[in-house]
């Protein structure tokens, strides 16, 4: 099978183009990336010169490349990942994220569609259903309720994926994950920011309160969901994927401090994100029900796990951190205490 992986060089993405190769000796895999800031070809740099795997760089929304590729590659499924992912850069510079997210979709499902791609999987986020209370949990018919623009581009992705399904009677299939953790993520995100800072001894930045609930899940427990739900998901069908591993910001970050051996002085709370979703928490079990899927990792296991990928790979994220992250980072949290 031919599969044509979006944003495979990514955090989700490169984590997933490894797994997929690793385990499905039967794909090839195409990994169309555009390598935005958040895109690194080191990520996958030890799959050069694989037989089962080919990079092209370019961007989700030029349809006549994405057209070439599928004719091309006789692509047979679409694992479409590629995305404006980080809600912060949303607030800033909020037009990439609808270009990227909402008409970079429409366009692929185009080719997907005239070109008879026989499945197509989109990955979305648990953001799309905006906030809970401190009660209850996501299931897959919360009403979508998103309240940042990167939120509200990912809901726009979504509806446009089940609509090509009702429409057309492609079989499209929709995953609404929540916040992932793990290997090569980008340290503009909570759990690698706090863990490169912690590890340079730069304060961490808490926004408001830190009471703010996010339910984690392990980087690979999110690919093998993926797998499944491309695999046997029903067309036209939304699955969520979770662990049950909620926890307050504020918590995180002093597991994070005591993993890297640094004192707590060093958090600093800041000005709270405009627009804040208070806690997200998913009810996975059609996940579990319909593609046998659970999560393996344990969230205090796999956090110690991650930090210490982290200490193993300072070269790769210290590389990041200079260039075009160091006037985001000032953009962001320059004069926010
Ligand atoms: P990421 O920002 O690490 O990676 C996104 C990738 O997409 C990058 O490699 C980037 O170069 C590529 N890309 C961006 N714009 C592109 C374009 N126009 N054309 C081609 N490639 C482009 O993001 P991630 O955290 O790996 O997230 C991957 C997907 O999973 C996204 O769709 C995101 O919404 C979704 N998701 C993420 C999480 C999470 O916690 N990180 C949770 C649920 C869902
Ligand atoms: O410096 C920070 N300080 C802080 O307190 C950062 C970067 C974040 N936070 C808080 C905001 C959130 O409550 O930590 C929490 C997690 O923040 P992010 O890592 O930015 O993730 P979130 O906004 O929850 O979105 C993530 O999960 C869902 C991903 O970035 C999305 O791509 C995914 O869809």
């Amino acid at each position: 099978m031919n599969v044509l992986i979006t944003g495979g060089s990514g955090f989700i993405g490169s984590n997933l183009v490894r797994l997929a190769l690793a385990e499905r000796p039967g794909w090839r895999v195409v990994n169309l990336d555009r390598l935005t800031y958040a895109g690194n070809a080191e990520n996958l740099a030890d799959l050069e010169g694989h037989p089962r795997y080919r990079f092209v760089r370019g961007d989700i929304a030029n349809g006549e490349l994405v057209a070439e590729i599928v004719r091309s590659e006789r692509i047979d499924a679409v694992m479409h990942l590629a995305a404006e992912s980080h809600v912060d850069r949303s607030i800033l510079s909020p037009a990439i994220f609808i270009e990227t997210n909402v008409r970079g979709t429409q366009v692929l499902l185009e080719a997907a569609r005239e070109l008879r791609v026989s499945r197509f999987l989109q990955v979305s986020t648990d953001e799309v259903y905006g906030s809970l209370g401190p009660t209850g949990l996501f299931t897959e018919e919360t009403p979508l309720a998103p309240s940042s623009p990167y939120s509200a581009s990912k809901a726009g992705s979504d509806l446009l994926a089940l609509a090509y399904a009702h429409t057309f009677g492609m079989h499209v299939v929709v995953t609404r994950c929540s916040n992932n953790y793990g290997p090569y993520q980008f340290p503009e995100k909570l759990i690698p920011l706090m863990i490169a800072n912690g590890l340079e001894d730069k304060p961490l930045p808490v926004y408001g309160d830190g009471q703010n609930v996010r339910d984690w899940i392990h980087v690979e427990d999110h690919c093998r969901g993926l797998l499944a739900a491309l695999e046997q998901g029903k067309p036209g069908q939304v699955y969520n994927f979770g662990a049950s591993s909620e926890r307050r910001n504020i918590e995180i970050v002093k597991l994070v401090l005591k993993l890297v051996g640094k004192p707590e002085s060093l958090i600093q709370y800041v000005k709270d994100r405009p627009g804040h979703d208070r806690r997200y928490a998913i009810d996975a079990s059609r996940a579990c029900r319909e593609l046998s899927w659970a999560p393996r990792h344990r969230f205090e296991e796999a956090l110690a796990g991650t930090v210490q990928w982290y200490r193993e790979h300072r070269g790769w994220w210290e590389r990041i951190r200079t260039g075009e992250y160091l006037g985001y980072y000032e953009k962001q949290y320059g004069g926010r205490s």
